[in-house]
């Protein structure tokens, strides 16, 4: 998997404690894994079986609906025919288990199906129906938690290689605390995060609110994230240099579009020239009825190469990584102060002699952001945290 360009803790030392965390956040990635392997259902790659006398064959789910899927054929990893697409169900013997899942497939996934028989036709349809039988582990994953069923898991997709945060400068206004919540994501499914800005135009010149979006976006670019700011509705938006330079980032690459509802996704992802244009509405009242315009999550292919997924808006998700010595993992700035607080497992909240928070008195790491961290530190545990998942105090 492709790294960006240029990482913040590239040129830091890797010290040995540096090493040693990175040891340990792997072997508890590894454990938390592990569970999702715990039906027949999940079956790696490489024990697939596919025999051409049966029909067997390698998909892609490219949609997903209450009960059914659509999937495309995929026979070489990453060449995925988005115009050969099948109506698929889920075999019934799966059906029982996996129940703390909202959906057993979710867009992005590898799944392995069979044509279905005659008496497995799901209703009439135009497009050929096939059931699948088995589900690749996934590489990575976006998953959000019901509030009302926190030990539920809805995951929202899958196997992407990179992740495009999305938020307008206004209408609705950028959430900073959101955005640093989907980095610390990508950070801990190691995938690329883009940040993206869009709405420029609504922006006035001289503000004191655009002084403020500019300080922040520095931040972000000197920790080595890509910040990339447009308007997706100008005319002529197509040949604009920063469309442009983010056409280059998505192509060869799976990329998921997140963010807040009405910010402007699927207004972005149609400057892509993508297989099927996306639905937008031109009324900016949508933001206040607070209706979503994209209502699931599809998987298309670009113009110019490449694949996006285009997800609903949404207003949280789950962060798996909420211990201390995880999160501050996913915190960049803060990696170089790893195990070098006097307390060994230091939350860098109210300890003494705290490294981290040396660091933000000195200027080194920014107040704001680590502001973030506290708020994802503290709201992530426990069972208030769990409701307060929902709300992103702003930093
Ligand atoms: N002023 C301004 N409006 C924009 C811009 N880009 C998109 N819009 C408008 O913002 C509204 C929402 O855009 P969408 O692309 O539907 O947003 P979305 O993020 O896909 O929203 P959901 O599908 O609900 O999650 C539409 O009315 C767009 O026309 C922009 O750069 N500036
Ligand atoms: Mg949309
Ligand atoms: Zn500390």
């Amino acid at each position: 998997m492709s790294k960006p360009p240029h990482r913040f803790w590239d040129e830091d030392d890797k010290s040995d404690s540096f090493e040693k965390y990175s040891k340990i956040r792997k072997r508890e990635k590894g454990k938390s894994r592990a569970s999702d392997l715990t039906t027949k259902f999940e079956v790696p790659e490489s024990q697939w079986e596919i025999n051409d006398s049966g029909g067997y064959f390698a998909a892609r789910v490219v949609e997903v609906h209450k009960r059914y899927a659509f999937v495309s054929l995929e026979a070489d990893l990453g060449t995925i025919k988005t115009n050969d697409v099948w109506l698929a169900t889920i075999a019934r013997k799966h059906l029982t288990a996996r129940r703390e899942q909202r959906n057993f497939v979710c867009v992005g996934d590898r799944v392995l199906c069979r044509p279905a028989l005659e008496d497995e036709l799901a209703s009439t349809s135009e497009l050929p129906q096939c059931m699948v039988e088995a589900l690749a582990p996934r590489r990575t994953r976006l998953a959000r938690r019901d509030p009302m069923t926190p030990e539920r898991e809805h995951v929202l997709c899958s196997n992407v290689d990179q992740l495009a945060i999305v938020a307008s400068f206004l209408m609705p206004q950028v959430k900073w605390g959101l955005i640093d919540r989907y980095l610390v994501l990508a950070e801990s499914e190691e995938i690329r995060p883009i940040i993206v800005l869009n709405k420029r135009d609504l922006l006035e010149e001289d503000s004191g609110f655009r002084a403020k979006c500019a300080e922040r976006i520095g931040v972000y670019q000197s920790l080595g994230y890509e910040v990339y700011c447009m308007q997706a509705n100008a005319k002529g938006a197509t040949r604009d240099s920063v469309t442009k330079e983010l056409a280059a980032v998505l192509k060869g690459k799976i990329t998921a579009f997140s963010g807040h509802s009405g910010v402007g996704k699927s207004s972005i992802i149609n400057l892509f020239k993508p297989e099927l244009v996306q639905a937008v509405e031109p009324d900016e009242e949508i933001l206040y009825k607070g209706r979503h315009t994209t209502s699931y999550a599809s998987f298309l292919k670009l113009g110019g190469g490449g694949y996006v997924i285009d997800t609903p808006g949404i207003r949280s998700f789950l962060i798996r990584e909420d211990s201390p010595i995880n999160l501050t993992h996913c915190f960049v700035e803060m990696r170089p102060f790893l195990g070098k607080c006097a307390f060994r497992e230091c939350r860098h909240v109210d300890e003494p002699n705290c490294m981290v928070m040396a660091a933000v008195e000195s200027g080194k790491i920014s107040g704001w952001r680590y502001k973030s961290y506290l708020g994802l530190l503290l709201g992530t545990t426990g069972r208030q945290g769990r409701t307060r998942d929902l709300a992103v105090e702003e930093p």
